[in-house]
């Protein structure tokens, strides 16, 4: 049987973080649950893509330190899109380190990360304190995080009892932590409507890429892991039309939700 969902607009009133609540809220609102992953090197490239798919997706997806000309206005021209097309800005950082130390790799550097992302994501390993830091790193308003629960890549390291510590350490923090980078949804139930689930290794056709990378359909993700939000890099920008492409996988994937 088909399991009930609870509409995106309801999961908005459960959530703790603004950011979170401003997903749901959008999602509902533009009726897509398509993330694209702009994983492109120049700066231009960047913003053209986002222009291109930006009335597609719910999330655009950064790696800003694989763009070998990022500067200050690259970060001010991907918030201008944002607005524009109505999406938020996830930089797909991974921080991994001590609380003292992430408060300066999302705030400083060159990229200055809490000044133009509406959220980014953690690895839980080092404790509690990444949050912390992450959270002064950010300012409490408009800003949230994601922690890594489970990853797609072939032999990584999240085994069950590391994704039930995710799930315990989100649960710690729920005025700033909205939800998981996961391969499904790790949290059943009303507490669980509270969380937004992203899933990536998402492509219609389902080879991998020979480092390990494994994918899964949309409808696969969506419709039998119970995720919310499909994570699509190459399966989009490499392809001849972009927007076009964009367009099909929103529709397989907000299709997946009925
Ligand atoms: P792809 O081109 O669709 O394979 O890109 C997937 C993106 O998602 C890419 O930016 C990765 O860094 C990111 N990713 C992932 O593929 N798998 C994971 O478990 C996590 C992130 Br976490």
């Amino acid at each position: 049987a088909k399991l009930q969902r609870t509409p995106f607009e309801d999961r908005a009133k459960l959530c703790k973080n603004a950011v979170g609540v401003a997903l749901f809220s959008l999602m509902a609102r533009k009726k897509t649950n398509l993330c694209v992953a702009a994983d492109v090197v120049e700066a231009k490239a960047l913003l053209d893509l986002a222009d291109a798919v930006g009335p597609q997706i719910c999330v655009l997806k950064t790696h800003c330190d694989i763009v070998r000309d990022w500067t200050d206005e690259t970060g001010t021209q991907l918030r201008f899109l944002a607005d524009k097309h109505d999406f938020l800005i996830f930089e797909d950082r991974k921080f991994a380190d001590i609380g003292n130390t992430v408060v300066q790799q999302c705030s400083g550097g060159v990229h200055r990360i809490a000044s133009w992302a509406h959220f980014t994501n953690a690895h839980a390993l080092p404790g509690d304190g990444i949050v912390d830091g992450l959270r002064t790193a950010a300012g409490v308003e408009n800003h949230g995080l994601l922690l890594l629960a489970q990853m797609s890549s072939a032999g990584n390291l999240l085994n069950k009892e590391y994704t039930s510590a995710c799930v315990e350490m989100a649960k710690r923090h729920t005025d700033f932590v909205f939800g998981f980078i996961s391969q499904e949804r790790v949290i059943e139930g009303s507490e669980g409507d509270a969380f937004v689930y992203m899933t990536p290794g998402v492509k219609l056709s389902q080879e991998g890429d020979g480092l390990g990378q494994q994918y899964n359909t949309p409808t696969a993700v969506i419709a039998d892991r119970n995720s919310d939000i499909i994570i699509v890099g190459r399966g989009i920008y490499k392809s001849d039309n972009p927007a076009a492409t964009a367009a099909i996988y929103r529709k397989q994937a907000w299709d997946a939700l009925a």
